[in-house]
């Protein structure tokens, strides 16, 4: 396997005010000894680790602080350090892949990732795998945290208005939005999501169509529009039983294989040009189990394959 990704960059987040729980932070450096890096370089890949990204230097800001989000000065100060940083890292033509951290990052990832791909006239989707749907705003939530607010963020919900500063905001829209692996969603967030039409695979869809024909129509939707796909991962779209070193676990996740087939799909496609791999909890996983299924769903996102051999559907799919 390997070949079709040349380079890319790594950057770890170390995030975790966004979530109720602690302990995200440590999901970098997890990632890393779980084996990331040696991984992808298995793949024929040159792998460049820019390391941990710091808030220390952030000067302070001095908007109103908004009603409903918790840690909202934290995770306003690692928005505006991390959105240029994707910005340039999307910039240098490796494939960045962010290494949480809460999801609350995503904010920062994709509005950077976005606006570079805008300059160049390309349109970015946002691929969200997760059980959670992210798209509270301060409005519509019931705990407050932040990383249940990144996906609304990126699609500019209002609500978190002045987050970015004097960093440029790229949204995208919900209809460059797929929510994917969904099998928990708040009863406001709910109605919000079906008020802006976005589409969702949740698990049970996925239960009576399987991965592949709902991932078909993913990759269509970008190919046809001559897109660019950011995948954001949240390890709690798997299921418990697998991926239990995560803060917000929800019965009901995607197996391991389901997981993987996703992976090996989007690989076939050549249309992923970021990816965030978030929620990682060291402080609550077993062993190190989490981490290392991650590194190896990465491997298949990246072109690790069981075989060689064509399958049915990277023979007929173009690109594949
Ligand atoms: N995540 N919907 C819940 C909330 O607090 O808004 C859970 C969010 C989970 C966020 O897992 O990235
Ligand atoms: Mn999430
Ligand atoms: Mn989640
Ligand atoms: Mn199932």
């Amino acid at each position: 396997g390997g070949g079709r990704v040349g380079r890319v960059a790594l950057l770890g987040v170390p995030i975790d005010m966004g979530a109720a729980q602690r302990g995200t932070l440590m999901g970098p450096a997890a990632l890393r000894i779980a084996g990331i890096k040696p991984v992808l370089e298995s793949l024929s890949i040159d792998v460049l680790d820019h390391g941990d990204i710091s808030i220390a230097q952030v000067a302070p800001a001095t908007d109103q602080i908004p009603a409903n989000a918790n840690h909202y000065r934290d995770i306003q100060a690692w928005t505006r350090t991390l959105s240029p940083r994707a910005y340039d890292l999307a910039k240098s033509g490796a494939i960045p892949i962010f290494l949480g951290g809460d999801h609350s990052l995503s904010m920062g990832s994709i509005n950077g990732v976005a606006r570079y791909w805008l300059e160049q006239g390309r349109e970015l989707f946002v691929l969200w795998l997760d059980a959670h749907a992210d798209y509270n705003t301060p409005l519509t939530t019931m705990t407050a945290n932040m990383h249940g607010m990144s996906a609304a963020f990126v699609c500019g919900e209002p609500g978190l208005d002045d987050l970015l500063g004097e960093e440029p905001r790229a949204s995208i829209t919900s209809a460059h939005l797929d929510l994917f692996g969904i099998h928990s969603i708040d009863p406001l967030e709910k109605k919000l999501v079906h008020e802006r039409r976005i589409a969702i695979a949740d698990m049970r869809a996925i239960d009576e169509f399987g991965v592949a024909v709902l991932m078909h129509s993913v990759i269509e939707r970008v190919r046809a529009r001559n897109g660019v796909l950011h995948v954001s991962f949240d390890l709690d779209v798997l299921d418990p039983g697998i991926a239990p070193g995560v803060g917000t676990t929800v019965p009901g996740g995607a197996t391991y294989r389901e997981a993987h087939l996703v992976m090996e799909l989007l690989y076939d496609s050549g249309l992923v040009g970021s990816v965030d791999i978030v929620e990682l909890n060291p402080f609550l996983d077993e062993r190190g189990r989490t981490a290392r299924v991650a590194v190896e769903l990465i491997a298949s996102l990246f072109g690790q394959q069981i075989t060689d051999r064509p399958t049915p559907s990277n023979t007929l799919m173009p690109g594949g």
